[in-house]
């Protein structure tokens, strides 16, 4: 959401003696991307399985919600600022939330699938590659 910090992909420049059938062993480049969902439009379990890690990041208190403060930290990180309230009260109403209005794991799961399956993935992967992942969801430390 409006950073200039998005990590360059690394492109390889085509080589000359390029023939049609190096195709099939390109799979190490590092600009190749796994899928984020599925053929039924789920997010994968790999996807799932990273923003489980990363909501417990966020999870200061193991209280397996997030609540204010953890929410603003997130969205800081992330987009550079905190939520709105206008956000907070869409995100409450649209996502798992608890009764006193706090994320649930599962909200946060709901948040990214919507996201990605709405057709802004390079959203979801700009978060991801920001918290650390590679295009093939591996944690790089
Ligand atoms: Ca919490």
């Amino acid at each position: 959401m409006g950073d200039k910090k998005q990590p360059k992909k690394a492109e390889s420049l085509p080589e000359t003696s390029n023939t049609k059938n190096e195709n099939k062993s390109g799979k190490s480049k590092t600009a190749d991307k796994i899928d984020l969902l599925t053929e039924d439009l789920d997010i994968t379990d790999k996807l799932e399985n990273a923003l489980v890690e990363i909501f417990k990041r966020y999870d200061k208190d193991k209280d397996n919600v997030l609540n204010k403060e953890e929410l603003a930290e997130f969205a800081t990180f992330s987009n550079g600022h905190p939520f709105s309230p206008e956000e907070i009260k869409e995100i409450q109403e649209f996502f798992d939330c608890d009764d006193a209005g706090n994320l649930s794991k599962g909200g946060f799961i709901q948040m990214y699938a919507l996201q990605t399956t709405s057709g802004d993935e390079d959203e979801t992967w700009k978060d991801l590659l920001k918290h650390g992942y590679n295009y093939q969801l591996e944690l790089l430390k």
